[in-house]
């Protein structure tokens, strides 16, 4: 019985293994990333019971990321192989540190999933729910399959966790404000970034920010301040500060990597601000590796960096 459910497209991920971007590297790593397959994998690795779904192609990219993900102990026994569509595939490249994504999507198999095939009674044993606003920006089903998830949650008392995770590249701010502000007031617990705030509420003024944030009836976890989360709720705003990054080689799947932490902590009974504090940690180890999901720690690993323990490696 998974505590935590969680859907939504992941795609195959080609990064050229050499400086020279994309265009003129002949060798590329062949990984996979998705928000919420991130996000459950981190879960998983913390010591937590969750399930992720989809749909994917029944093709060899769909068939690689089906079996790493439910390697990593995460339930995929809701998730659709199907013919009439192939996995989505993003490559992604650093070139003079700067980080672009190129996505090969459209018309993927997830962007088909539809509001008839959720499964009420998956859906209904978990405690929460977490959806993030990449889903509802594939498709029209996709959209409607995310409000319709939401309503069940709710029919049920499964919390509903909201991750905006705003990509300009799959629409625009106009439309994507639209939706995205219309699930926060749904949500139990919505988890932007500022600068996502910043062009959601179109404002630069963190107090208009937080007074926006105060009207909605969830907990709102802010990531990304500028060394500082912050944890807005009933009223009180309250700064949880960053642990510091020996070196960051990959921020992409941070802000995944802080949810698992921030869900973690909830599961494991901490206060938000603590598990705003184990979200920081897994946010801070995920940036220091390549890749969207790699570098989250298990359990283990997290309570011996809490505790300084220095391990016997040969
Ligand atoms: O948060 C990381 C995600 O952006 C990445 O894994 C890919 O889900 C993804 C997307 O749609 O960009």
């Amino acid at each position: 019985r998974p505590d935590i459910i969680t859907f939504g497209e992941t795609m195959a991920l080609m990064i050229p293994t050499s400086s020279k971007g994309i265009e003129y590297s002949a060798e590329f790593q062949s990984m996979f990333g998705g928000a919420e397959s991130n996000f459950a994998i981190g879960i998983s690795r913390l010591g937590h019971r969750v399930g992720w779904f989809s749909r994917l192609g029944k093709d060899p990219l769909g068939q690689m990321i089906l079996k790493k993900i439910r390697g990593e102990g995460v339930d995929v026994s809701r998730v659709e192989l199907t013919t009439d569509a192939p996995t989505g595939l993003m490559l992604r490249q650093i070139v003079s540190g700067k980080t672009s994504v190129f996505y090969y999507r459209k018309g993927s198999a997830a962007s088909t999933m539809r509001p008839d095939q959720l499964d009420e009674e998956y859906i209904r044993q978990a405690k929460y729910l977490h959806v993030t606003g990449v889903t509802p920006a594939l498709s029209d089903s996709c959209r409607a399959t995310v409000k319709e998830a939401i309503r069940i949650a709710h029919k049920h008392g499964v919390k509903v966790c909201f991750d905006p995770n705003l990509r300009l590249k799959l629409w625009t701010i106009e439309e994507a404000r639209t939706v995205i502000l219309d699930i926060a007031k749904d949500a139990d617990y919505f988890l932007p970034g500022l600068d996502e705030l910043k062009l959601l509420y179109h404002t630069e003024s963190f107090d208009e920010i937080v007074k926006r944030l105060r009207e909605l009836k969830a907990v709102s976890v802010v990531k990304g301040g500028n060394d500082e989360t912050y944890v807005v709720q009933q009223g009180n705003v309250s700064a949880v500060p960053y642990f510091k990054a020996d070196r960051v080689v990959d921020t992409v799947g941070a802000g995944d990597g802080f949810c698992a932490g921030f869900f973690a902590g909830l599961l494991k009974g901490y206060s938000h601000t603590e598990a705003a504090r184990l979200g920081n940690l897994i946010g801070c180890m995920v940036v220091q590796m390549e890749g969207d999901w790699e570098g989250i720690p298990t359990w283990e690993q997290v309570e011996a960096v809490l505790h300084n323990v220095t391990h016997v490696e040969r």
